[in-house]
């Protein structure tokens, strides 16, 4: 894809409201649900979500950080969840960075297998997992960005910011991308 930027937005909301081929939970390595954006994403759609959780993790043993998995979406506007499991913050000399960019990579990748043309991400590791949100920001928007460029179809991005300060971080660095 060229310009990329024109494929990507911000918005500030709730993203079990927007509707996407795929929106992405915040998760942990059990996708046991949770608080945050995990936990609403599970309240709003329903228990077949964590269902088929529990189906991948009688599988697979468990979802390690920096990977993800998708799921049906239950009863939410979206046509499926895909679940990223950001790493744990602990002072930045534990691979963070690398696991924070491996799971938005992660979740892209599967995003294009699955051929979706629209996608919407929460700040990853922003919340209980205590990433400094503007380090995060960064990766998050060139880790879509460097994505975007070697995409060989159109595929929408929308960060969806729950918090004042991740939405002013968000804003301020896409406008610089111009
Ligand atoms: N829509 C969009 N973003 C939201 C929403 C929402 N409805 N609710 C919260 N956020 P967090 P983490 C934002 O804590 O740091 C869970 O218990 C929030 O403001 O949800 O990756 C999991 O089970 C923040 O910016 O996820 C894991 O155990 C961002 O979502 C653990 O928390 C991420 O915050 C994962 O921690």
């Amino acid at each position: 894809m060229t310009n990329p930027e024109n494929y990507i937005k911000v918005i500030k909301g709730d993203i079990t409201k927007i509707k996407v081929d795929a929106i992405v939970n915040a998760a942990n390595t059990h996708l046991a649900g949770g608080g945050g954006v995990d936990g609403a994403i599970h309240k709003a759609g329903g228990k077949t979500i964590l269902e088929e959780c529990r189906e991948i993790i009688k599988r697979d043993g468990c979802c390690i950080p920096g990977n993800a998995v998708i799921t049906n979406a239950g009863d939410l506007p979206a046509k499926y969840v895909i679940h990223a499991v950001g790493p744990v913050w602990q002072g930045g000399n534990s691979g963070e960075k690398t696991l924070l960019e491996s799971a938005y990579l992660s979740s892209l990748r599967i995003a294009e297998k699955h051929g979706l043309k629209s996608v919407s991400f929460p700040n990853i590791s922003t919340g209980v997992y205590s990433f400094p949100k503007e380090q995060a920001a960064v990766i998050a928007i060139n880790t879509v960005k460097r994505f975007l460029e070697n995409l060989d179809f159109e595929m929408n991005i929308i960060f969806v910011c729950f918090d004042d300060l991740n939405y002013s971080l968000y804003i301020r660095m896409l406008e610089l991308m111009d």
